[in-house]
């Protein structure tokens, strides 16, 4: 199966590896001190670190979507993004930007940014037009109800079918749009909206995704409460957990995984690569 990902200014040839993404979150808890210059500089030499790390994208975020966070105003999310989007341009890889709202996905892509990571699926009204006429890329995120809802008993009759129908209508909506399928990637959406058995199903389950919707299948379990849920341990000892899960997306078929460690990963899924041959 070709694994082509058309990313803006970049393109990837994912037939025969996985990449890591570099998690940078750019809400204010994510920062020690208040001013601004400062959260620039932490922002850019975070990301320049990951990058020497290995990470082949950088997937910068605004906006918390942990379970139960709120919304954050559209003027607060551009303010906290778009200076990011302009100090990175010359980080060399492409810049991702994780956002729900069609206007934030207008102005980043004006600035430079080379794909759109979308938790809902590029639902919402004007997604589809303010990302088709560009070239970035584009990840469609399974997410049930919202993040303010979405761990409130979620529900499915078949977790995989269910995610799996989602991810299909939501390519043919981008497709019947006009939207290359190669700017295209897929992501189950761990965490969200989801039970623990729902996650380690979906896990086990990337392969069927794959080969039924043939596009690239990114994964984001980093530190998340799926890790939690079977070590046993806090968010900052999950570490050893991630690699793990890291490791088993890309042995059932991930092409992309969207982590907070970056070196790690890059060495695990090296050595992972070394031992193994890519179906
Ligand atoms: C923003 N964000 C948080 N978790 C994520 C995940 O699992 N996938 C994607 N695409 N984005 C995520």
């Amino acid at each position: 199966m070709r694994h082509y990902l058309q990313c803006g200014r970049f393109g990837f040839n994912l037939d025969s590896k996985a990449l890591v993404m570099g998690i940078l979150n750019v809400t204010p808890d994510s920062f020690s001190d208040g001013g601004s210059f400062n959260k620039l500089e932490f922002a850019l030499s975070r990301a320049e670190e990951m990058v020497a790390a290995g990470a082949a994208m950088i997937d910068i975020g605004g906006e918390s979507t942990r379970p139960g966070s709120p919304s954050v105003p559209l003027a607060e999310e551009l303010q906290r993004v778009m200076p990011v989007v302009y100090a990175l341009q010359g980080l060399g890889v492409p810049l991702s930007v994780d956002t729900c709202k069609p206007e934030v996905m207008r102005e980043v892509l004006i600035a430079g940014a080379d794909m759109i990571n979308d938790v809902n699926g590029f639902r919402a009204p004007g997604a589809l037009e303010a990302v088709r006429d560009s070239d970035c890329g584009l990840c469609i995120m399974h997410m049930q109800a919202t993040p303010q809802t979405m761990q409130r008993e979620p529900h499915y009759d078949d977790v995989v079918a269910e995610v799996i129908a989602f991810l299909r209508e939501r390519i043919d909506a981008m497709t019947a749009a006009g939207i290359d399928r190669e700017r295209i990637c897929i992501d189950p959406g761990f965490g969200f909206g989801k039970t623990v058995a729902h996650n380690y199903t979906l896990l086990r389950e990337i392969g069927r995704m794959r080969s039924e919707l043939a596009r690239p299948v990114l994964a984001g379990l980093s530190r998340k409460s799926m890790i939690g849920a079977v070590v046993g341990r806090p968010v900052e000892q999950r570490l050893a957990g991630s690699l793990a899960g890291a490791l088993a997306a890309v042995a059932q078929g991930a092409r992309i995984v969207r982590v907070h460690d970056v070196a790690e990963t890059v060495d695990a899924i090296q050595v992972w690569q070394a031992a193994t041959s890519f179906n």
